[in-house]
């Protein structure tokens, strides 16, 4: 049995993927934030604390095999913030994953570490980093962090760039961004089950038919996904688009504006 290493467990993606992996039978240990989490089911064990202390990631990692990591801060905030959560608190949890000989990491990435692409082009995986700020930034040090792990030290990772997930889409960009929840549960178990991986990056996104994003690589993992944004256009479309001219010209949407200097 596969025993799985969750952090972030008491966020937006953590509380869908707890006990759907508990349900397909995985070991699991879920690490929350500053407060401790209250385990779902007997089978579940938990931990909390800060991932810069070595030892809250030893209590994590100790005899896990793959490492799902869901923590971090997860949308724009100033730079330090990004840089102790994000870059500094991946690096203890990364070194945690080779002492303890974790085999695999998967990562979560963001769709913001391209979110500069204009909404007119459909990225390939090997698209150029467009940061759309400083979360984004981060983003592309994270995945280049679990890039390097692979190379030098042969920790298998996969960076799942993820779109919007969520239960419904509900604005116009979700048309194309969207990741559904039945969609990111089978995205995650295929990332912690497909044998020799080595390295990849991956879009976590649905099937959506206005899709900017081309996820002809996350074949390899055998992901298939389901569900399409699509079925829900007639009711987004009907609603206002809360974009902005900036935000509606960057596939990173809302976070494109932010802090923007306006060129001609
Ligand atoms: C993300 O990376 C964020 O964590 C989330 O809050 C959303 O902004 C999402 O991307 C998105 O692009 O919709």
């Amino acid at each position: 049995m596969t025993k799985i290493a969750l952090s972030g467990g008491s966020g937006s993606i953590g509380r869908v993927l707890r006990p759907a992996l508990l349900a397909r039978g995985f070991g699991l240990r879920s690490a929350g934030g500053s407060r401790p989490l209250e385990p779902i089911s007997p089978e579940e064990e938990v931990c909390h604390g800060d991932l810069r202390d070595p030892a809250v990631v030893d209590r994590l990692l100790a005899g896990t095999d793959v490492l799902v990591h869901m923590a971090g801060t997860s949308n724009e905030k100033p730079l330090p913030e990004l840089i102790e959560n994000n870059l500094r608190a991946l690096y203890e949890v990364y070194e945690g994953a080779r002492r303890h000989g974790v085999r695999r990491i998967v990562f979560a990435s963001s769709n913001h570490a391209t979110g500069m692409h204009p909404v007119e082009e459909k990225l390939e995986l090997d698209c150029d980093y467009r940061p759309d700020g400083f979360y984004g930034l981060s983003k592309v040090w994270g995945e280049a962090m679990t890039r390097m792990y692979w190379d030098k030290h042969g920790i298998e990772g996969i960076s799942l760039r993820i779109g919007s997930a969520e239960e419904r889409p509900t604005q116009f960009r979700h048309l194309s961004t969207w990741l559904g929840h039945e969609d990111m549960i089978e995205l995650i178990v295929r990332c912690v089950t497909a044998p020799d991986i080595g390295y990849l990056a991956v879009w976590g996104v649905s099937a959506n038919t206005r899709s900017y994003w081309d996820n002809s690589g996350a074949e390899r993992l055998g992901y298939h996904p389901r569900q399409n944004a699509e079925d829900y256009a007639a009711e987004i479309l009907s609603k206002t688009n809360p974009l902005d001219a900036v935000g509606r010209r960057y596939q990173g949407g809302s976070l494109a504006p932010m802090n923007y200097t306006p060129q001609d």
